[in-house]
């Protein structure tokens, strides 16, 4: 067990000022020259140690001199050197058979690097971390036919063309940055080209590179990128500092994307985009991730982290910055809604498991392992707090000094406080511990009302369980926004208080009748609420309140109580107040469609679970199910109605379409459960009607969720029309995979057997086995066990192939805790299976490890 320590952090002894690289690519046999100009930090003698994994070494030379290093553990040593010295390496490495997907590999046909975290050390020698800041010079050799594009950081300062076939380019990136932020790419694309005028006047040239074939599924990348320089300029004062900025998109990728400087590579689901193969969702989540990436540019390039304990220094911020930005391109509370979830779906299991964490760890095994939901999510969480309680000018403020103070730097968590804390005047220390506390916060509610006085009191009482990592645990500051809904003359009254003790009291008042209290507006703290409340109060929040995400809450809350009772009992008649609610949710729907659409979704399993434990996984779903049902049986004309009233026209990805779509495909779920004569034949034709695919992905997520044979019929087309494209595929896949059916793993068998199937594509991997484990959770949670064999078999295969897709796939089993006994039995016992290979990956061996701690 070599974890690393936050409290180890030393300052590197050496720095690299400059490093000229050279590639001469080939499949199996790269060379790689790294030229360094090295400079001591340290007034002693100290030896230089450089990371290295996977690398041939070709040769040593300090100062000109051939030099024999010591080999170490993951690297190499030097000692007695110079105070300041030129380094030449030589290493060779097999981008081909790199099926890790970090270092330098080969994806379909084009050579491409992924280095953050730890992956430049599969390239070459260096002190690969962080805080080693350096200015890079790179020259690409490669076949020319094969690869027309050599791509990397920076700017290009030429090229030409070599015997043989062969030609090179030269690039340089004047900003120093971590070898993290290094990238090459190599290989034949179609090119997207546009252009960008930043406001001080830089023209800046926009490339998007994307297979062979697909330019134009890539002109929605491109607007984004533009909205999002736009709005980094307008919301920060941060202007672009290139003169090029480019994009690849690569079908084989670990993650979303990776913001080198100027050259970001994308996994093509985040790129490519048209009405007839992306869904809204696609159009969403393209656009955020091209901003994050963008926004990167600030917050991780030009200010960096010292250390990777800091990772949340840039990601959450980072997060929250593309979060803030997706709100103003579009729908704010749908945007907030969206986050919340992941929130309580993710972030809250994570932290109630064995991997809890906090925003910026302490301890690390594999650093992979913490580009976790509670680094980016929680962390993005904890900087809006930081927004909510600064305001947006004093927000603003405490950038435009973290900019002023440490740009070009690599620098803490506590730096990035600190800023905020200077420009405001304000004392943030019990805030900073947020950074260092793991654990869900739970804030308990009670009122008073006093009716002599009409004074109203509310006290919070905020506690956080043990976790795994951490047992002593101390109160937070949090801001906790509130509406207070005076039901006599139908006034809401907003304050939000600023939290900082174990208990706290606040008054109101006066009021003419005991007023009701609609707690964390905005979801203002990443906490979870224990609040008794009557139905009529929750019905009147649902009514009344004026934050969205408060009313939304309150529906969720009156469901997911009534589902935990009949779970609890299994008694399956659905209380009338459930059918009144969804009636008149179904009323009013046309107020706000958007916003209706996701009032009348029922919580997700995944949130259910993370209400109660231990989780009663058979009684949660069939509870949901039979609510569903009934729904569907209750309200039938409803629903139907409801969705003949939406025509939404020829597609475009706009607010107002997205949202009559997404409800009329909440209504086709409710439908296809109805029993309504036709309804088979209906869906059918919306299927064939359909010119875009989230209109009829809604029609085969409807048969899904449903008995009817439609499904099979649907699929099986859908696969003839888009058996070439691996993207839409994906949404086939996934489909097939999140279906609740007896013979569930046969299918899966089946679907990994299918032509498109690889199972060194994370992509495919995620559509089949990651929807299976994370989505389906009667086919995962299988009393006999066989769903979580499934899964771990498979960990044992791709394990050593991709551990960094492996170790994400493990994720639903780290849950186990909260899952009753037998369960519990059921998924140790595959733990130790894992446990007992002998090839364990450290990604996977750092999670089985604490969960059997
Ligand atoms: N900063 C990046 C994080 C990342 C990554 C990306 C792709 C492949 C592997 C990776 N490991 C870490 C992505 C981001 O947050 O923007
Ligand atoms: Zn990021």
């Amino acid at each position: 067990d070599t974890a690393m320590k936050l409290a180890d952090y030393q300052p590197p002894a050496y720095q690299i000022s400059e490093l000229y690289l050279e590639f001469e690519l080939d499949d199996h046999r790269t060379r790689v020259t790294a030229i360094s100009q090295v400079q001591r930090q340290t007034s002693q003698d100290a030896p230089l140690y450089l990371n290295g994994e996977a690398l041939e070494l070709g040769g040593v030379w300090v100062a000109g001199q051939p030099y024999q290093p010591e080999m170490a553990e993951g690297g190499i040593i030097l000692q007695d050197l110079p105070a300041s010295f030129e380094l030449k390496i030589e290493t060779i490495i097999d981008p081909a058979n790199n099926s890790s997907l970090e270092g330098l590999y080969k994806s379909a046909g084009a050579f491409c690097t992924q280095c953050e975290a730890e992956g430049f050390r599969k390239i070459t020698y260096f002190p690969d971390r962080p805080d080693v800041m350096t200015r890079y010079r790179v020259r690409i050799v490669a076949d020319k036919q094969a690869y027309p594009y050599l791509l990397s950081n920076g700017n290009l300062l030429d090229q030409g063309d070599l015997d043989g076939g062969r030609h090179w380019a030269l690039w340089e990136d004047p900003f120093a940055k971590p070898s993290y932020l290094f990238a090459l790419v190599a290989g034949d694309f179609d090119l997207l080209s546009d252009s960008f005028t930043t406001r001080s006047g830089r023209d800046v040239t926009l490339q998007l590179y994307v297979d062979k074939g697909n330019a134009y599924r890539g002109q929605h990348a491109l607007d984004s990128l533009k909205k999002a320089m736009a709005w980094d300029e307008q919301k920060y004062g941060l202007e672009y500092d290139l003169d090029v900025y480019m994009i690849v998109a690569v079908d084989f990728f670990n993650m979303g994307a990776m913001e080198n400087k100027g050259l970001n590579l994308f996994n093509s689901k985040y790129v490519l985009a048209d009405p007839a193969s992306a869904t809204d969702d696609d159009y969403f989540n393209i656009e955020s991730v091209i901003a994050h990436e963008y926004f990167h540019n600030w917050t991780g390039n030009r200010v960096t982290c010292r250390d990777w304990f800091q990772l949340s220094l840039k990601e959450g911020l980072t997060v929250f910055r593309d979060q803030q930005f997706s709100a103003d391109m579009g729908s704010p509370a749908i945007v907030r809604l969206k986050q919340v979830r992941v929130m309580r779906e993710h972030q809250f299991a994570e932290d109630a498991g064995p991997m809890s964490h906090p925003i910026r760890p302490e301890e690390v095994m594999e650093m992979n392992n913490f580009y976790s939901v509670t680094v980016y999510d929680k962390g993005a969480e904890v900087i809006r707090m930081l927004h909510t309680l600064l305001g947006e000018a004093g927000f603003r403020q405490g950038m435009d000094l973290y900019f002023k103070r440490h740009d070009g730097q690599a620098v803490t968590c506590d730096d990035f406080v600190q800023a905020m804390q200077d420009a405001n005047d304000v004392d943030l220390s019990a805030f900073r511990r947020w950074y260092s506390q793991s654990g869900t916060p739970q804030l308990t509610v009670g009122t008073t009302f006093e009716p002599q006085t009409g004074r109203f009191s509310l006290s919070l009482t905020q506690l956080t369980a043990a976790t795994a990592d951490q047992h002593e645990k101390h109160p937070l500051h949090m801001p906790v926004a509130v509406e207070i809904l005076d039901g006599a003359n139908n006034s809401v009254q907003k304050h939000t208080l600023s939290v900082t003790q174990e208990k706290q009291q606040f008054d109101f008042g006066p009021f003419d009748n005991e007023p009701v209290t609609a707690i964390l507006a905005g979801f203002s703290a990443p906490v979870r609420v224990k609040q008794i409340q009557s139905d009529a109060q929750k019905q009147q929040i649902i009514l009344h309140a004026q934050d969205p995400f408060l009313r939304w809450d309150a529906a969720q809350s009156l469901i997911s109580q009534y589902l935990h009772e009949m779970a609890g009992s299994g008694q399956t008649s659905v209380p009338d107040v459930l059918i009144e609610l969804f009636d008149s949710m179904l009323r009013r729907v046309d107020q706000d469609p958007a916003l209706f659409a996701e009032m009348l979704e029922l919580p997700s399993f995944e949130t259910l679970a993370q209400q109660n434990s231990p989780i009663r996984v058979d009684g949660l779903l069939d509870a949901r199910d039979c609510l569903k049902r009934k729904l569907a049986r209750t309200l039938t004309d409803q629903w139907q109605a409801t969705a003949d009233r939406i025509s939404t026209g020829a597609y475009q990805y706009t607010q107002q379409q997205a949202a009559q779509r997404r409800l009329r495909g909440v209504c086709l779920a409710y439908l296809a459960l109805s029993n309504a004569p036709g309804v088979e034949s209906h869906l059918h034709q919306l299927y064939l009607q359909s010119d875009n695919m989230t209109d009829t992905l809604a029609v085969l997520k409807a048969c899904q969720g449903s008995e009817l044979a439609l499904f099979d019929r649907l699929m099986e087309d859908f696969e003839a029309k888009w058996r070439h494209d691996s993207l839409v595929m994906d949404k086939w896949f996934a489909l097939h995979a999140g279906k609740e059916r007896n013979d569930c793993l046969s299918k899966l068998q089946i679907l990994m057997a299918h032509a498109m199937y690889s199972i060194n594509n994370p992509n495919r991997v995620r559509s089949v086995v990651g929807t299976f484990a994370f989505y389906n959770p009667r086919g995962f949670h299988a009393i006999d066990g066989s769903g979580y064999k499934f899964l771990t078999d498979y960990l044992l295969q791709t394990d050593p192939i991709n551990p960094q897709v492996a170790s994400r796939l493990i994720t639903p089993m780290l849950a186990f805790g909260q899952l009753d006994e037998s369960r519990q039995d059921l998924i140790r016992h595959q733990f130790l299976r894992l446990l007992d290979s002998p090839q364990l990956s450290r990604d996977l061996y750092e999670k089985v490890r604490k969960s059997l701690r």
